[in-house]
């Protein structure tokens, strides 16, 4: 059992409508998981929220390379980007957080993937490595030391926010049931072994301790 405190976060990566079924990069069973995210959001004190934000005509969408399509990838500057349907236009629907999604304490909404020439998975530092978000340095001010993951895509965005996070210095978990996969390629192995070389752990959501009472 895990007994939450006042300085951990649940950390909801990009519960939004186009990564859900009917969305233009919908990921198999995202719906299911909205239920288990908002009970688990009960448990938190501190809930912050992802939001993939893309400008139209964004580096990741296969439309803006003419002849490519998406899921395949191309060399850009920071290295290969898989390319996309388009998706999370700013501003659209598919952007918006998915309707089921009920978390009104959540203290923060971190847009990522807002410039057009970076794709952004982590929810800390951009794909090209080096731009940040500025989540760790909220965190830090803010006191809060340990992130439970949760949300979609467990192989991309929550891969690389608890692999960057982890290496920012937070204890991140991913709550595995809580998330599901895009599963491209090998992307699902790879991800399960990123996160066991980093020591990063996996737990289940009724690991997490229901007896305790939050003050809110
Ligand atoms: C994501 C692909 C493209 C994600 C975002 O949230 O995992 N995946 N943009
Ligand atoms: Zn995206």
């Amino acid at each position: 059992m895990i007994t939450l405190g006042p300085t951990d976060a649940l950390l909801v990566i990009d519960v939004q409508n186009d990564f859900c079924p009917g969305g233009a990069l919908a990921v198999k069973g995202g719906d299911e998981i909205v239920p288990l995210i908002n009970q688990l959001g009960q448990r938190f004190e501190h809930v912050i929220l992802t939001q993939d934000w893309h400008p139209a005509g964004h580096i990741s969408f296969a439309s803006s390379h003419p002849g490519k399509r998406p899921f395949e990838t191309i060399e850009v500057d920071y290295g290969t980007q898989t390319l996309w349907p388009d998706h999370c236009v700013q501003g659209t629907r598919g952007a918006d957080f998915y309707p089921g999604l009920n978390l009104p304490h959540a203290e923060l909404i971190l847009r990522k993937g807002f410039r057009r020439e970076i794709d952004s998975y982590s929810a800390f530092l951009e794909d090209d490595h080096t731009t940040s978000t500025g989540l760790a340095s909220y965190l830090r001010e803010r006191g809060l030391k340990r992130l439970f993951l949760c949300g979609l895509a467990y192989d991309f965005c929550v891969r690389f926010s608890a692999i960057d996070g982890t290496a920012a210095g937070f204890e991140c978990i991913v709550i595995e049931n809580a998330t599901r996969p895009v599963n491209l390629a090998a992307s699902l192995e790879q991800s399960h072994a990123n996160l066991q070389e980093r020591g990063i752990s996996k737990i289940q959501a009724q690991e997490v301790d229901t007896s305790v009472q939050i003050s809110r």
